[in-house]
């Protein structure tokens, strides 16, 4: 019978679902491979990559074969398959629901509006070397902050994380998000009250800071990792 093959994830951790997935995998100490693709250099549009994602986007995972893109896909996958504690997706139905609850939405209010604001602000003048468009900027920050409102008072009212008491998936993705358009400035609808305060929750879970890893990933003049492929067994938190 043919070994089993390590678990494996191609990300740009300048992506926002890659870093939530890239915590995850940390949090949880699971035995992985980081194959670090850079897509500032184009490399999601290689033919091998393109094999493996015909989407041409990261992340992806691969586990003994078994090839899955979609960041919210991805993580479920791990905590069903694998042995990690359970508050990071409850097994009980109602509270499971709350974090499904939570992702279906963050995927089409939370994602796409923090998303827009960080490619009006920092994405399209960096490429491009034009100038911001202040009035697409103030209509996005508008709508983030609408974002950011319905996130508070739905998901945040009287406890401290997004599903509950304890962290969840739902907190990864929804921070890694948030800190995003943060990287474009400060009084930003992303550093306000909810946003910090889940921050902070957050980052005290994992153990870690979660922001100041962020801060870096968004830094243009980042350099490249020297290695293209990284091991990770069972480490804690890096960052
Ligand atoms: N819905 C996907 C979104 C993946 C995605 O949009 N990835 C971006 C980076 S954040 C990407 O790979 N972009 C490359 C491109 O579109 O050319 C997920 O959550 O995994």
């Amino acid at each position: 019978m043919a070994a089993r093959q390590a678990l494996q994830v191609h990300l740009d951790l300048l992506s926002q679902p890659c870093r939530a997935l890239h915590i995850l995998l940390a949090c949880t100490r699971l035995p992985h491979t980081v194959r670090h693709v850079a897509l500032r250099r184009g490399e999601h549009r290689t033919p091998e990559f393109t094999e493996i994602n015909p989407m041409q986007k990261v992340p992806v995972m691969v586990d003994n074969g078994f090839i899955l893109t979609e960041s919210d896909a991805i993580i479920k996958y791990l905590v069903n398959k694998y042995d990690v504690p359970d508050h990071w997706y409850p097994r009980q139905p109602e509270r499971r629901a709350r974090v499904d609850e939570y992702t279906a939405w963050h995927h089409t209010h939370t994602r796409p509006h923090a998303a827009k604001v960080f490619l009006l602000e920092v994405l399209l003048p960096a490429q491009t070397g034009s100038p911001v468009e202040e009035q697409r900027l103030i209509g996005a920050l508008s709508q983030l902050q609408e974002t950011l409102d319905q996130l508070e008072s739905m998901f945040l009212r009287r406890q401290p994380f997004l599903c509950g008491d304890d962290i969840t998936v739902a907190d990864l993705l929804a921070v890694c998000e948030l800190m995003q358009p943060e990287g474009g400035g400060a009084g930003h609808p992303a550093g306000s009250p909810p946003a910090s305060a889940l921050e902070e929750s957050s980052s005290s879970c994992c153990g870690r800071r979660l922001r100041p890893g962020a801060r870096r990933a968004v830094r243009p003049e980042r350099p490249a990792p020297r290695q293209a492929v990284t091991s990770h067994r069972g480490a804690g938190p890096a960052d």
